[in-house]
């Protein structure tokens, strides 16, 4: 084992917190498998055997953005060559098309539209609510958030925005858009983004309105590691105080998103290998004690990868995703999809037990294309 693991493997099998200094000592150290054994250690506290899957759609219901974030590959200005926007018609459409396919979940997340007014969103919520009750709304980044904000008028206060949302049909908050938490990386890559303190200020205000959230981290980019630790502490505290004051609220999961470079304008940063990744998936498991769920989003980690990493801290493969737009790993095809047969496969032969969830992570009983939640269960909130 590597040396510097020790005092950090005593303190992991003693249940303590670990430091800035051991996420550090974390992502140095090359002895994955000591690694991946510390993770799943505290996996199998958690979770024991059981592995979460959801069926799940997303729509981005726009690519035209007015900024211009370096890592994205997604984005267009407006009138240029493949920008598209969604009607409300067309977003509600294929929400009903995600639910009369078997999908508990619609995860809506667009560009940040200049001209599109607040009520579009509202609108869209409302609609999609009405057409498809079943479904689980989560949509819009903390970035989309704090954009609704302004062209509502009222950029000061997110309660009223994130509270007219939750009346027109929102269930939770997606994780992105939290990139990088440093400022420095944040000005050189997503500058014009909103930074950390208003990405922390949506999340803890959503939690407040007693709406479940996500978190990201994008990395393998121009962060150094000391960033990426950084970044959990900040999020491991926010998640200490949405327990201490008690909101209905929480963080639920992590999801550790590797950079895909293709066509943005880092293209020519190698973005991180697959080791990285194992490691990264550790220590989210490792530094965030107090987040229930490490989830592998499996269109950018790769479903092999993420097999793997189930004994590398990781309890949650998302979804059985189609239509996803916002980076493509292995050509141009937008359209990525599994079965619901192919994750529980997976999940099977990597040695777990397969658990449908819904967006807040209640089992699901499922028949062909409805479901229902598993009676007397609760969502999994501590872990
Ligand atoms: O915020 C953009 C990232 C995020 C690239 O909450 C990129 O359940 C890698 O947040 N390489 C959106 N990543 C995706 C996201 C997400 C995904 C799955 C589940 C959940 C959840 C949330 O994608 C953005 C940004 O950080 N991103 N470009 C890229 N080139």
């Amino acid at each position: 084992m590597d040396e510097k693991l020790k005092p950090i493997s005593e303190k992991v099998y003693a249940g303590e917190r670990l430091s800035f200094e051991d996420g550090l000592a974390i992502l140095q150290s090359d002895d994955v498998y000591t690694l991946g054994e510390l993770a799943n250690h505290v996996r199998h506290k958690i979770h024991g055997k059981t592995t979460y899957y959801n069926v799940n759609r997303h729509l981005n219901y726009t690519n035209i953005c007015a900024l211009s974030c370096k890592f994205c590959a997604f984005y267009r200005k407006k009138g240029q060559d493949g920008s598209y926007e969604y009607s409300i018609e067309q977003a509600t459409k294929e929400a009903v098309e995600a639910a009369e396919a078997g999908a508990t979940e619609i995860h809506i997340v667009g560009g940040l539209h200049p001209y599109l007014p607040f009520e579009y969103y509202t609108d869209m919520l409302t609609s999609i609510r009405k057409a498809a009750p079943q479904l689980h709304i989560k949509a819009f980044t903390a970035v989309e958030i704090v954009h609704f904000a302004r062209i509502s008028k009222r950029p000061k206060d997110l309660a009223a925005v994130l509270n007219d949302l939750k009346n027109a049909g929102l269930g939770s908050l997606p994780g992105g858009g939290a990139e990088i938490f440093d400022d420095r990386v944040h000005d050189k890559a997503f500058k014009g983004k909103i930074r950390s303190d208003m990405w922390f200020k949506v999340h803890q205000t959503a939690h407040e309105l007693g709406l479940m959230s996500n978190a990201t981290m994008l990395y393998g980019h121009i962060e150094s590691l000391e960033d990426r630790v950084q970044h959990f502490i900040q999020l491991r505290d926010a998640q200490d105080e949405a327990i201490e004051k008690g909101f209905g609220g929480r963080f639920q999961t992590i999801i550790p998103l590797p950079f895909i470079p293709d066509k943005s304008e880092l293209e020519h940063l190698p973005g991180p290998s697959g080791l990285d990744n194992l490691k990264m998936l550790a220590a989210s498991r490792l530094m965030l004690d107090n987040f229930p769920h490490i989830k592998s989003f499996w269109i950018m980690q790769t479903l092999p990868l993420s097999e793997i990493a189930l004994n590398f801290g990781v309890d949650d493969m998302d979804g059985t995703v189609v239509w996803y737009d916002i980076t493509k790993v292995g050509g141009s095809d937008t359209h990525q999809e599994v079965t619901t047969a192919d994750l529980r496969k997976s999940i099977i032969d990597a040695g777990y037990r397969p658990v449908e969830r819904d967006t807040l992570y209640r089992p699901i009983i499922r028949n062909g294309k409805d479901w229902q939640l598993a009676p007397t269960t609760e969502p999994a909130l501590q872990p």
